[in-house]
């Protein structure tokens, strides 16, 4: 088709645009002349056109319609099996120094990149519907908020970002009103149809390109239809350019839960905890105590968004609008609070198994294990298949308001305050149950040696140990050494008796038979009642060359079926271990080269010196 037959085209979804906003329409013709879709569709955010687009999704054969009387309006739809995961390895943050996007993150040139991208892109629309979606990220009434355009010709990334985020014509008449700046979020599956052809369930591209503009704020997402690659508002915007926003603008974009946690004399704590992707985030966001007197209620279970509030306290909000949970291990006994949420309905799972009875299933899910299943790439399945039924990596998308515990705080602009940050990976060995920070500059250091087990959430080896500094390595927009500075200039606006404790956690170290040492999930509870408790003065510790780890009569083991020698095993600092650590750490730091803060080569070097002494 050549340019003159598209112009009718053009011409036509520029007069029904539903706005007068000049860049926009710019920006959407610019796109639409590149990509050169057979449409192009504003989203609304109405129920009524999400239920137009679930239908069709249906209908094409990506999305089925779950049993109403299990799930109510819910859907679940396999992608390609080559399309199942973030692609780390095809991330790119395009700064205009190469300096300035550093070591953890690809780089390539911004010109040189355009170029390929507009090759990628040209007419990869083509036989396709392109939808126009705006959403903000945070509140729409916020201070100061954060908008975005998100382009896509997928309608299964249209119907999730109506979950995730808040999204359509309220957030467009916003961006009018306030003639603001929104990122420009471009998304292709990277399939174009011929006239005639006939679509597949799930179309993507075999080439991936996931890439960040962190000087021009822009995304370009093209070959993926899976959620972080895909639904441009949630890591690529809320992280990626976000940190980048933060850095400037002097506040934290931050790959962390937010749990509001009320104690029996009633008095409230807000919690902050990074764990890399598929490490408990969700898990601990819906957390359900163990421990009698204590209420959990949840904010957020994967992005936070941090700065300093008027009095020096450090406020927390939650930019997102749903849950993209890891569907294997939420389960009845594990995670109820998410079994609620997701048993109400409107939500649509990836990857996940399907039931004889229209319903879904997952390992985890249930003890018992149903005897027939369709698996995630449309197979019988039974349990003696020994393969797993639902992909590793599979999700439930699922809104934030369906959670019965969701704090009212959630709906503040301002957000909650923030009393303890925690840092956790998932290591079989070394790194204690809990270990509290000597002080802040201390705890950053924890957080910039975090280390991790690889797991199914990227695309990659799973269960390789990798540093991952405050959980945000694939995530960081800029410079690693830099983010680190950040971190500790930053905390300067703060008020200093207010600043957060920080604190290090495991919930997965392994004991010599090979099992958990922590029983974890709710359990976790327990470890949170003694970091308050540290907050309070309340609670022994015990000194170790890394910090402070609990004695174990400070831990509350009411009701637990652990010994004294148990709880040792799971908080002990064992000097061979840690050797090894050192040398990881030493060389994790080498990495940074001049840009690594000296703050923490002066806490490596302390460190080194407690354990020789
Ligand atoms: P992303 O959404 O990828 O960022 O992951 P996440 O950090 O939210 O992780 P999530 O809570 O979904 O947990 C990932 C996996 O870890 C699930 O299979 C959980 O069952 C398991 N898990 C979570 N918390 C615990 C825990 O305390 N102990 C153990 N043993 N496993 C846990
Ligand atoms: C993660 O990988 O950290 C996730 C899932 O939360 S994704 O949206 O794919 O990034
Ligand atoms: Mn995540």
């Amino acid at each position: 088709m050549g340019d003159n037959a598209r112009q009718p085209v053009l011409d036509e979804t520029l007069k029904n645009a539903p706005t007068t906003h000049a860049k926009l329409l710019a920006w959407v013709a610019e796109v639409s002349e590149l990509t050169q879709p057979d449409s192009v569709y504003w989203v609304d955010g109405s129920e009524a056109e999400y239920k137009q687009l679930t239908d069709e999704l249906v209908e094409a054969g990506t999305l089925k319609r779950l049993n109403p009387e299990l799930f109510p309006n819910s859907f679940a739809g396999s992608s390609d099996p080559k399309d199942v995961a973030r692609v780390e390895e095809r991330t790119f943050i395009c700064s205009e120094n190469e300096r300035d996007s550093g070591f953890t993150n690809n780089w390539m040139d911004p010109a040189k990149m355009k170029g390929i991208l507009r090759e990628r892109f040209a007419g990869s629309m083509r036989g396709r519907t392109m939808y126009v979606i705006p959403f903000v990220m945070g509140h729409l009434d916020a201070e100061d908020p954060k908008f975005g355009v998100e382009i896509t010709d997928s309608a299964y990334v249209v119907a999730s970002m109506r979950i995730m985020a808040r999204i359509g014509s309220d957030v467009l008449r916003k961006i009018e009103e306030l003639d603001a700046f929104f990122v420009p979020a471009l998304h292709s599956v990277g399939a174009p149809l011929e006239p005639g052809q006939q679509d597949v369930a799930w179309p993507c591209n075999e080439e991936k390109w996931i890439v960040h503009f962190p000087e021009e704020r822009s995304i370009w997402s093209y070959g993926s239809g899976y959620g972080g690659n895909a639904l441009l508002g949630k890591k690529c915007y809320s992280l990626r350019i976000a940190s980048v926003m933060a850095r400037d603008e002097g506040w934290l974009a931050e790959h962390m839960l937010i749990l509001k946690l009320t104690s029996p004399e009633n008095k409230a704590y807000h919690i902050a905890a990074a764990f890399p992707s598929a490490c408990g985030k969700t898990n601990l966001a819906l957390l359900d105590p163990t421990i009698e007197g204590w209420k959990a209620e949840t904010l957020g279970d994967d992005i936070n968004w941090m700065r300093f509030g008027k009095d020096g306290e450090l406020r927390a909000v939650n930019p997102e609008f749903g849950l993209f949970g890891v569907a294997p291990g939420t389960g009845w006994s594990t995670n109820p609070n998410a079994m609620r949420a997701i048993a109400k309905g409107n939500s649509i799972f990836t990857n996940v198994a399907l039931t004889d009875d229209g319903g879904v299933w997952w390992e985890g899910m249930t003890d018992e294990v149903p005897e027939h299943l369709t698996d995630w790439q449309g197979n019988d399945w039974t349990p003696e298949a020994g393969r797993p039924a639902a992909h590793p990596n599979s999700r439930f998308c699922t809104p934030i308001d369906q959670v019965d515990m969701l704090a009212p705080e959630y709906h503040d602009p301002q957000g909650v305050a923030i009393d303890a940050i925690l840092f956790g990976g998932r290591r079989k060995t070394t790194i204690p149950l809990v270990t509290e920070a000597r002080d802040w500059t201390n705890g950053i250091f924890m957080g910039s040696t975090l280390s991790s087990e690889t797991t199914a959430a990227a695309a990659g080896a799973v269960g390789v140990v990798r540093r991952d500094p405050m959980a945000m390595l694939p995530f960081m927009g800029y410079d690693a050494g830099d983010y680190l500075r950040h971190w500790i200039t930053v905390s300067g606006k703060g008020n200093q008796d207010r600043l957060p404790k920080i604190f290090l956690v495991n919930w997965f170290r392994r004991t010599a038979d090979g099992g958990f040492a922590w029983p974890g999930f709710g359990d976790n509870s327990r470890v949170l009642k003694w970091a308050i408790e540290r907050i309070e003065g309340k609670a022994d510790a015990t000194e170790t060359p890394i910090g402070f780890v609990p004695t174990p009569d400070s831990l509350d083991l009411t009701g637990l079926d652990m010994t004294p020698e148990q709880v040792e095993e799971a908080v002990k600092v064992d000097p061979a271990e840690w050797a090894e650590e050192l040398k990881g750490i030493e060389e994790w730091y080498a990495r940074f080269g001049e840009s690594l803060p000296e703050q923490l080569s002066a806490q490596l070097k302390v460190l080194q010196e407690r354990f020789a002494a």
